[in-house]
């Protein structure tokens, strides 16, 4: 009988992956770092695998969003930098998920410069400011193109809004897949009222590399503007006190766009502090510029944390209603963000480059009698493979242009022989941040970094002799073998996702200028 058939088929599991911007592992309990305290990340973590060898393509939002829903690099998903036009026509794997009778939807922040179309049932999108979306009272657009605007705090909106979904969903006879996406904690961070005390009476411990001199590196690390000096007052929620300042004026816009009881609970949790430095600076205790710096980490780091804290009560809150409704034993849930962060390390605080903090990515999968509890897998996992693993945990055949693989076996503690020993990388967006091009490749223990334009330098690093990536071994004789190994490595890994020859046209690229052939050969 068809109805005993279907009842004995296994129960595909709900998806529900959870997606911050800009999240350092550094800035999550299961990550080790001490910095600071996710328990409800961390309980998913305890429950669940976390990967500490998971690396993005191309370390910037909307390249690793498109990756995520196609499964593919940015030379393949034509979606290079934050500028690119989005192809909704190309494959994306929720559609797959779709055929083989999922509900799903995206709600949050979306970033690409097109809609989802038809590759979710539903969505409904962070919008405004260039579809980065705002921290209070966000506004969302559906797919008819009808923006509301909603009064509260984003991550907890996104959160409502996606468990209002499920609770629709969880009874429609068919598996769910939900993408909940957070603007947190990405920049210009306000965290909620409740967590924007959170560390006021703590010194946060800066990385021991905070000062870098940018020495033994390429020329390009010491030009990029990334440095805390370059944060002015208002991006650090250093503003006048409540009343003493025009709503009108650029710098408060986020101010203006708040309600009067949301102004006033920020300015309680912020006046006496930001009086405190003000009096300080009119007294001089700010003149020397590495006390400045020094102050200006504090607020940084003290506002990214009070934003991570609401994501991890969000996560919670998700956590708890899948139990309170009997699903989590059915349910994958993945916590993830769109690439790592600069938390001070090497002076920066923002994202972009090969080196590890950016180049990493977290990911934390709890699936109830498949994925090892407790685990922490070393495996090398890419932001490419998030795609066939949703495909493969429904069922669905991967199809031949994926180029990321499964995790399922991996997850189930049966790393394929064949698993990829090494991950390959390419940022395109030159200019911004005042960086150039480059891609490389990366081992389990060495990283070759190749900047291409404007102009070439190449990078080697050791890993295991210095994890901080302080002191590029490049032409350094004692590595010349691993060089060349690096540098055949970085040929194949080429070859091997098909990337085309180095000359794809930049949107910061003037358009008379040609990029310099480069001779890979001749370097070796
Ligand atoms: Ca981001």
């Amino acid at each position: 009988m068809l109805f005993a058939e279907q009842a004995s088929q296994p129960e595909k599991p709900n998806i529900v992956f959870i997606f911050s911007d800009d999240h350092a592992l550094r800035a999550i309990g299961a990550y080790g770092s001490g910095l600071n305290e996710t328990p409800n990340i961390d309980r998913l973590a305890n429950e669940g695998m976390v990967f500490e060898q998971s690396f993005c393509t191309n370390s910037i939002s909307c390249p690793s969003r498109a990756t995520i829903l196609t499964g593919k690099h940015s030379h393949k998903n034509g979606v290079l930098g934050n500028g690119a036009k989005w192809n909704s026509q190309q494959y994306v794997f929720s559609r797959d998920m779709k055929k083989a009778g999922y509900s799903t939807a995206l709600i949050g922040k979306w970033h690409l410069k097109g809609t989802p179309d038809d590759a979710f049932d539903h969505w409904n999108l962070l919008s405004g400011a260039g579809g980065q979306g705002h921290y209070y009272n966000p506004e969302f657009t559906d797919k008819y193109g009808k923006v509301t605007q909603i009064e509260g705090y984003s991550t907890d909106i996104i959160t409502d809004k996606s468990i209002a979904w499920m609770e629709n969903h969880k009874n429609d006879g068919k598996p769910f897949m939900i993408m909940t996406q957070f603007k947190a904690p990405h920049i210009h961070r306000v965290p909620p009222p409740r967590h924007i005390n959170d560390y006021d009476d703590v010194n946060v411990a800066e990385p021991s590399n905070m000062f870098d001199d940018y020495q033994n590196r390429s020329s390009y690390a010491q030009k990029s503007w990334m440095e805390f000096k370059g944060m002015r007052e208002p991006i650090l929620n250093i503003v006048p006190e409540e009343g003493k300042y025009d709503l009108k004026d650029r710098r408060y816009q986020f101010l203006a766009r708040m309600s009067p009881e949301q102004r006033k609970a920020y300015h309680e949790g912020y006046d006496k502090k930001n009086n405190e430095y003000r009096k300080r600076k009119a007294a001089g205790a700010y003149d020397d510029p590495i006390v400045m710096e020094k102050f200006k980490y504090q607020r940084y780091i003290k506002d990214y944390l009070g934003c991570v804290a609401a994501i991890d009560d969000n996560v919670g809150r998700i956590l708890d209603w899948l139990e309170a409704e009997g699903l989590a034993d059915n349910t994958i849930v993945i916590y993830s963000s769109d690439q790592g962060f600069y938390t001070g390390e090497h002076g920066w605080n923002d994202k972009r480059w090969m080196y590890e903090e950016s180049l990493k990515m977290p990911f934390i999968i709890r699936w109830p009698g498949v994925a090892q509890a407790g685990v922490h897998s070393q495996a090398m996992i890419q932001n490419i493979d998030y795609a066939p693993t949703f495909l493969d945990a429904a069922d669905v055949s991967i199809p031949e242009e994926i180029q990321g693989r499964s995790l399922v076996n991996v997850l189930k503690g049966q790393t394929p022989d064949d698993w990829r020993d090494a991950i390959y990388y390419h940022y395109y967006d030159d200019g911004s941040y005042n960086l150039p091009r480059f891609e490389g490749v990366r081992n389990d223990r060495y990283k070759l970094i190749h900047y291409y334009y404007p102009h070439e330098e190449w990078e080697l690093f050791d890993l295991i002799e210095d994890p901080q990536e302080m002191k590029s071994v490049y032409n350094n004789g004692k590595y010349s073998d691993i060089q060349a190994m690096m540098h055949k490595r970085l040929e194949v890994i080429r070859d091997e996702y098909d990337v085309p020859t180095l000359n794809i046209e930049s949107r910061h690229k003037p358009k008379a200028r040609t990029q310099k052939k480069v001779n890979r050969k001749k370097r070796k």
